[in-house]
């Protein structure tokens, strides 16, 4: 199919039709709006190739009703996001006669997708080595998450990269400050990620954050990686997903995307209203984004665990012309919550601890590797609290914050 199918939840307002509601979703999203127009006559009837289809109408048990509309391929400008957005998660979400409605997913076909991720799971595997060992990348936000200055950064990096992790990165508050000014800090990670590599022989990825103006991004990520930056990080909804779209099609940005999603909740969060997490997830996979927030099972941020696990499903799933993105599962996690993430969502996952690592009793190195032993007791199927008699950092850690 070359059309674009929306499915929405929608609620409504009372005393308003179901049908008449789909209709008038499919109506201002596509050729019309809320009476008649002079403008579409036998002469223009051509307009109506674009009008779309409601293709399905279904009550749900809560009261509210589940919808697919059909945009046609044309309606769409190829390549332009923000415009996609538009008709698909436009004016829609204020109609008067809806008490809610909610974007729940889309089946983006591929004539309308973008590049892609430039690296995806395998690529990015392939840079830091671990393509054959099959476990979860772990990796750290270097927290506090602003405050500490280049050189103190730096050397926070080079305790985790001694303790054997996978991926540093920067929080998605912190960019180009005066406190930490974002090359002075660049320059001082790698170096001390070179220092850790003479000691461990292995490659960390450190994804610093270039979120900034779309007048200014590609420019400063191009200087970013002519001055040694491993991959970058890009906080898409504050940016927008042009942002990722430009840094994966510019020439010479030959370095994985890190996309984090600050400001998913006000989208994703009411079960009823906004956007669910699933249509940004295929937009940023379809952007270039190479790896990307999707929630944890059992972390701070509220995610649902069966949402977590389809999402990731479908930015997994092989594609033809789309590479997969590497599910990020984020926010509280600690070395006893390890299992439970890697028993819900597999070995494909970054799994990253910021708190979880940089508050272990011992310092950051020893909580780096409590987490990289509860990640290896979790694929060997032995219990935290068995391989912590054995593992003197993972029994710290399961001390502090136990192991649920
Ligand atoms: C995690 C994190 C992430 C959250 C965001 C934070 O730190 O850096 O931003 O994971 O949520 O600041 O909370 P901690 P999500 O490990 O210290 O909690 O990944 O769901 O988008
Ligand atoms: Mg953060």
């Amino acid at each position: 199919m070359k059309d674009l199918l929306a499915t929405y939840y929608f609620r409504p307002k009372e005393g308003v039709d179901a049908a008449y509601a789909a209709n008038a979703i499919r109506e201002e999203q596509t050729t019309g709006t809320w009476t008649d127009l002079s403008t579409v006559n036998e002469e223009t009837a051509y307009v109506h190739a674009l009008d779309g289809s409601v293709e399905d109408l279904v009550e749900l048990p809560d009261g509210g009703y589940l919808t697919k509309i059909c945009f046609p391929h044309e309606i769409f400008e190829k390549g332009n996001i923000p415009q996609y957005l538009s008709v698909i998660a436009g004016n829609l979400f204020g109609l008067g006669k809806l008490e809610a409605v909610r974007l729940l997913d889309i089946d983006l076909p591929e004539n309308l997708a973008g590049c892609g991720p430039k690296f995806g799971i395998d690529g990015i595997r392939k840079i830091v080595g671990t393509e054959v060992s099959c476990r979860p990348h772990i990796g750290t936000i270097i927290k506090p998450k602003v405050g500490l200055n280049p050189k103190d950064t730096a050397q926070v990096a080079y305790e985790a990269a001694l303790g054997g992790l996978d991926l540093i990165k920067d929080d998605e508050t912190l960019t180009n400050q005066t406190f930490c000014p974002l090359f002075d800090r660049l320059e001082a990670v790698m170096d001390a990620l070179d220092r850790a590599k003479d000691e461990t022989g292995k490659q960390v990825l450190y994804a610093v954050n270039v979120t900034t103006g779309g007048d200014r991004i590609v420019e400063l990520a191009h200087k970013a990686v002519s001055a040694g930056a491993n991959m970058l990080m890009v906080d898409v909804l504050t940016a927008g997903f042009s942002a990722i779209q430009a840094l994966a099609e510019a020439p010479g940005i030959n370095v994985p995307i890190h996309v984090h999603r600050t400001m998913h909740g006000a989208l994703t969060r009411n079960p009823h209203h906004g956007i669910a997490m699933r249509p940004i997830a295929k937009l940023v996979r379809s952007s270039g984004g190479d790896q990307l927030h999707t929630g944890s099972v059992s972390g701070k941020m509220g995610s649902k665990a069966g949402e977590v696990i389809a999402d990731n499903r479908e930015i997994t799933k092989p594609l033809s012309y789309l590479k997969p993105v590497f599910p990020v599962s984020s926010g509280g996690l600690h070395p006893g919550k390890v299992a439970a993430e890697i028993a819900k969502l597999g070995t494909d996952i970054v799994l990253q601890a910021g708190g979880g690592i940089h508050g272990h009793p011992e310092g950051t190195t020893a909580g780096t590797r409590a987490m990289l032993q509860a990640a290896e007791a979790a694929i060997l199927g032995i219990p935290a609290r068995e391989y912590a008699t054995s593992h003197p950092e993972l029994a710290a850690a399961l001390a502090k914050w136990g192991d649920a």
